[in-house]
C-alpha cells in the first residue's frame, strides 16, 4: 500500500466497497436452509450442496479487484478485496462438466440468485485455471449481506454482471446461443472481459493547489492480465512513468503515484496504463454500454503561486 493521502487503501474495506445490484431490499439468506444446485447440459452428476458441505471443501484465499461494466472512466465502481472460497472449477469437474475446449456441450454457466437475478459466465473462463471462486468470505470475515451472503461468485478478469452473482442459489450449464441472462436482455454484451483502466484519485477535480511538489496518485486495473506500467501527462505533454505499488498478482489493481512539480495556472492531468501483455490503454472514448467504457481519465486542477 503506497499510503498516499487521498488515495484509497489497496484492500477496500467491505463497508466502503461499491455495491451494484437490482435488490431494493438486500436478501438475508438463511445459512441453514441455503442450497446450491448445479445442473444442466453436460452435467453427468448433478450436485446439491448445503453450506456445511461447501465449507468442508478446501478453501483458498485470493485477492481480486471487482469492477462494474457501468463504471464511467474515472468512476467509483471498483473495489479490491481478499476473497475466501471454494474453487468453482473443481466442483464443476466433479459434476462431470468439461469446458468447450475439451468437448463439453455447454459454453455458458448461468448463475441464479435467490432473488431471481441471472448472470452468464463463459465455462471456458471459469475452468481455465484462474481463481474462479464460490466465495464465502471477504477481507477475513463472512460475506456481508450486501455483498452476497452466504455465497457469491468471483471470477477474476470479468465484469461483475457476467461473473459475480451474489446470494447464489443455482448454477446451470447451457449455451450462449440458447440463453440470454438478465443484463444481456437489456442491451449489454453476452461476454465482457474487463478493459484496462486507470484512475486519478488525487488531486480531486478542480482542486485548488499550491505550486510545488504535488503527489498525483490513483489505481489502475487490467484483471487477469496485470498492470505493467502507468503513465501520467500534464497539459498533453510527454507521458511520464509513475511509481507502482507492489504487484499482488494479475487479478488486482495497482496503486500508482507520480510527483508533479506544479506551476501556477490551470492544468489538465491525464493517466493511462499498460497491461501485462504490453497493450497500452486506449484513449478512444467509449460509453459503458455494451461492454465497458474506455478512454483516459483526466482531472483539471488550479495551481496558485505560493505567497
Ligand atoms: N444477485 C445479484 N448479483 C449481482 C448483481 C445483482 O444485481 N444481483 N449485480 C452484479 C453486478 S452488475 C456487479 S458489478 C457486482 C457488484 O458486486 P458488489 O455489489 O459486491 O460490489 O455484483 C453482481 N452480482
Ligand atoms: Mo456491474
Amino acid at each position: 500500500d503506497l499510503r498516499v493521502p487521498g488515495l484509497g487503501p489497496f484492500l477496500t474495506p467491505a463497508r466502503d466497497f461499491y455495491r451494484v445490484d437490482t435488490a431494493l431490499v438486500v436478501p438475508r439468506v438463511d445459512a441453514d436452509t441455503w442450497r446450491l444446485r448445479i445442473h444442466g447440459e453436460g452435467v453427468s452428476r448433478p450436485v446439491t450442496l448445503d453450506l456445511r458441505e461447501l465449507l468442508a471443501r478446501p478453501l483458498v484465499e485470493h485477492d481480486v479487484t471487482l469492477t462494474c461494466v457501468s463504471n464511467e472512466v474515472g468512476g467509483p465502481y471498483a473495489g479490491n478485496a481478499r476473497w475466501l472460497g471454494v474453487r468453482l472449477a473443481d466442483l464443476l469437474r466433479e459434476a462431470g462438466v468439461r469446458p468447450p475446449s475439451r468437448g463439453g456441450p455447454a459454453d455458458q454457466l448461468v448463475a441464479r440468485s435467490v432473488d431471481g437475478m441471472t448472470l452468464g459466465t463463459p465455462v471456458e473462463t471459469v475452468m481455465d485455471g484462474r481463481a474462479a471462486l464460490l466465495a464465502v468470505g471477504m477481507n477475513g470475515a463472512p460475506l456481508p449481506f450486501a455483498h452476497g451472503f452466504p455465497v457469491r461468485m468471483v471470477v477474476p478478469g470479468l465484469y461483475g454482471y457476467v461473473s459475480a452473482c451474489k446470494w447464489l442459489s443455482e448454477l446451470r450449464l447451457t449455451t450462449f446461443a440458447a440463453y440470454d441472462a438478465y443484463w444481456v436482455r437489456r442491451s449489454w454484451a453476452q461476454q465482457a472481459p474487463v478493459k484496462t483502466q486507470s484512475r486519478i484519485d488525487t488531486p480531486r477535480p478542480y482542486a485548488a493547489l499550491r505550486a510545488g511538489r504535488v503527489a498525483v496518485a490513483g489505481v489502475a486495473w487490467a484483471q487477469h492480465r496485470g498492470i505493467r506500467r502507468v503513465e501520467v501527462r500534464v497539459d498533453g505533454g510527454p507521458w511520464q512513468e509513475a511509481r507502482l505499488g507492489a504487484a499482488d498478482g494479475v487479478d488486482t489493481w495497482r496503486q500508482w503515484v507520480w510527483t508533479w512539480e506544479a506551476t501556477a495556472g490551470l492544468h489538465t492531468l491525464e493517466v493511462r496504463a499498460v497491461d501485462g501483455t504490453g497493450a497500452v490503454q486506449t484513449g478512444v472514448r467509449a460509453g459503458t454500454v455494451p461492454d465497458g467504457a474506455t478512454g483516459w481519465h483526466a482531472v483539471e486542477v488550479r495551481v496558485r503561486d505560493l505567497g
